[in-house]
């Protein structure tokens, strides 16, 4: 009842209360001039534009940059006349080779030619705007090379159509355009599949299973400065892998998400998508799914045979890809539109940003898409708590107001870790995964640290949107049980955290065994890449990344249970307790968990293993209860409520009051203190 051992929840759902810590076709050849060198980014003068002044848009080229880009129009104009008979060979090569193919995806293919003229077109058109004030007549200037790796102007839409069209949708159909799926007067049948889908995967496979896979959202209702965004070809966005990682997911959950990738995803920047199985069993997902993604064409299965989890079947993705980016989504994922291209622009001028979408929820019963409100700013980043728990929380006002429009990314000290972009070469330069972290858990508070640490940024990219079913609990079982987790944050917390580790193991007994015993294998290799990358401390991380965390003491006055000397038994702050509830008394368990306390130097009881939660003086005969703690770090103090003498008597008094902490008739309340009465005196043990 008490202690509170680490669950393995999916990653959960943001909330918007401070703190919160619920829970968790290769393209046409065109790809080939696409490719990016990541040195010519690293130092393209956007870059260093935006060193100097913060300015992350890709609108603000220097003068002279531009002038550079004038010069060069004419023969371009030369080279797109050779690339449309180019083309135009390809187009009837095509013809050739897709003639009389009757294939579902037939229709693509007729679409791809569509799309190849359209190319051709738009590239002739946007010669007209490289020009100024010469619309559709372009100047022959003296000399000048034409960069064929670095063209001006800017992606036409046609450029950007992604290679699968959607089907028409009828409006009314179930799901249509992100809607929910509704049904009432289930038959006894219905009724039965929807339970077994439900505890099979823990959210409404029958509605999934009943909405098209490839469903559109509706309107784009983005912020107007997303929608409206242009994306520069020069430098020119990179290609992605994208890497979806399953273990025995529901068929129409993983479908739908691929194609929701290929409906969306621009044809030139897709690279692939790599679906890496974590052993699954289901039989749905072996040859069936194999025969079927083959006509999808840039669609491939990698296959771990053993159960390894998350960590390792990203890595098997990871050395697979041949995208210059890695874009990793979870099984269950709808891509908003255009939500890929500013995940792309990002890493283009700042190489080293490790960038996640706004993650929205698909509602895990009704399969509705929670779509983004055009006049709404982002509002969420991600934190850690002292338990080492992701969770979400307001992003800081001086934050925000570095934030001109919804196209800044915002700063995020941690990520969920389930949806990101990052490029292939840091990624691997950064050192990837902690490969000896086993299935899931810890890794997204390690890969936080560690980019932050080591000279990388951490960004949510509110303009790029993706969905996610979040889930109340995760339906598959820890083949080694959720130990597992504690191991990877112990594994984490000495590679990382320096000193702080031991606010943590305070916190959690088990935890601290594992480091005592040194019980979590070998880090050698992770503190030699920490060195070797020249990492900060998690001082600088604090301080600089996370000036908003509270930092318990590191040498509390005193910590661990609080045991009533009359009855013997402990301060429980009982279930979820998240403050404004009654302590109780529980027999002491010495685990921690909700046992916890810590008497800090600034003299409160603090129960800080998730939030910030204290001991909170009443007037009796109300019960004494917890409640979050007043002092918060900078610019606050202790609430008088909060604050406790621990006399040389063992009482526990509070000034304010001058009532000492009583346990009486089983409740505890405030009373006159009396060093005689056994129940008012208290000690940790
Ligand atoms: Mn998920």
């Amino acid at each position: 009842m008490s202690t509170n051992p680490a669950t393995p929840l999916d990653f959960r759902p943001p909330v918007k209360t401070f703190f919160t810590y619920l829970g968790h076709l290769v393209g046409p050849s065109l790809n080939t001039h696409m490719s990016i060198n990541r040195s010519q980014s690293r130092l393209s003068p956007v870059s260093n534009l935006r060193a100097r002044d913060g300015d992350i848009r890709d609108v603000t080229l220097p003068p002279a940059f531009r002038m550079r880009l004038r010069r060069r129009v004419s023969p371009l104009k030369l080279a797109v006349l050779g690339g449309v008979l180019f083309m135009f060979v390809l187009v009837v090569l095509q013809r050739d080779v897709s003639g009389g193919i009757q294939e579902p995806w037939f229709e693509d293919l007729s679409n791809r030619k569509e799309r190849m003229l359209e190319l051709v077109r738009g590239a002739v058109n946007n010669l007209a705007f490289q020009i100024p004030g010469q619309p559709g007549t372009p100047q022959l200037p003296a000399g000048g090379e034409v960069d064929k790796n670095c063209p001006s102007g800017f992606y036409t839409q046609a450029e950007l159509k992604p290679w699968f069209e959607r089907p028409p949708e009828d409006p009314h159909s179930q799901g249509a355009g992100g809607s929910a799926f509704q049904k009432d007067n289930l038959t006894p049948d219905e009724k039965k599949e929807k339970e077994e889908g439900m505890t099979r995967h823990c959210f409404n496979q029958f509605a999934s299973d009943r909405i098209s896979l490839h469903r559109s959202l509706g309107e784009d209702t983005r912020p107007p400065e997303c929608v409206e965004r242009k994306f520069r070809r020069c430098p020119p966005l990179p290609t992605t892998s994208v890497i979806i990682v399953f273990h025995n997911e529901a068929w129409s959950t993983l479908l739908r998400t691929v194609y929701s990738v290929l409906h969306t995803a621009p044809a030139i920047l897709l690279r692939e998508i790599i679906l890496v199985d974590d052993a699954s069993t289901a039989g749905h997902l072996h040859s069936q799914l194999d025969e079927y993604v083959k006509m999808l064409k840039v669609v491939k299965v990698v296959r771990q045979v053993e159960r390894k989890g998350l960590i390792t079947a990203r890595l098997l993705g990871a050395s697979q890809a041949q995208g210059e980016i890695l874009t990793f989504l979870d099984a269950h994922c709808e891509c908003f539109h255009g939500w890929l291209e500013p995940l792309l622009a990002r890493i283009v001028e700042e190489p080293t940003a490790v960038v996640s979408p706004e993650i929205t929820t698909i509602d895990l019963n009704t399969f509705r898409f929670n779509k983004p409100v055009a006049t709404a700013r982002a509002q969420n980043r991600g934190n850690f708590d002292w338990s080492l728990t992701f969770g979400w929380e307001s992003i800081p006002q001086y934050e925000q107001a570095k934030r001109k429009d919804e196209t800044y990314p915002v700063k995020t000290p941690t990520f969920a870790g389930g949806l990101f972009s990052i490029s292939k070469a840091y990624f691997e330069e950064i050192g990837t995964y902690d490969n000896k972290m086993e299935i899931w858990g810890g890794e997204n508070v390690e890969m936080s640290f560690r980019v932050w640490q080591c000279g990388g940024q951490l960004e949510i990219i509110p303009c790029s949107v993706v969905g996610h079913v979040f889930r109340m609990k995760s339906p598959h079982t820890f083949p080694k049980g959720t130990e597992v987790i504690v191991r990877n944050q112990v594994r984490l917390a000495e590679v990382w955290m320096d000193d702080y580790k031991r606010i943590y193991y305070r916190g959690n007994p088990n935890a601290a065994r594992m480091a005592r015993e040194m019980n979590y294998g070998d880090i050698t290799d992770r503190l030699k890449l920490r060195e070797s990358l020249r990492c900060k401390n998690f001082t600088w991380y604090l301080n600089n990344v996370y000036p908003e965390a509270f930092v318990p003491d590191l040498n509390p006055v005193k910590f661990g249970a609080v045991k009533n000397l009359g009855s013997q038994n402990c301060l429980d702050v009982g279930e979820s307790n998240n403050g404004g509830k009654p302590v109780i008394m529980y027999v002491c368990h010495n685990m921690g968990g909700n046992q916890y306390f810590e008497y800090s130097t600034h003299n409160e009881l603090r129960h800080n293993v998730g939030k910030q939660l204290c001991l909170h003086a009443t007037s009796y005969p109300e019960q004494v209860k917890i409640e979050l703690c007043r002092l918060k770090g900078r610019g606050t103090s202790v609430a008088p409520q909060q604050e406790w003498i621990f006399t040389e008597e063992q009482l526990l008094k509070n000034p304010s009051s001058g009532k000492c902490l009583h346990l009486k008739n089983n409740k505890i309340v405030m009373s006159p203190c009396d060093s005689r009465d056994l129940y008012q005196r208290w000690m940790f043990s």
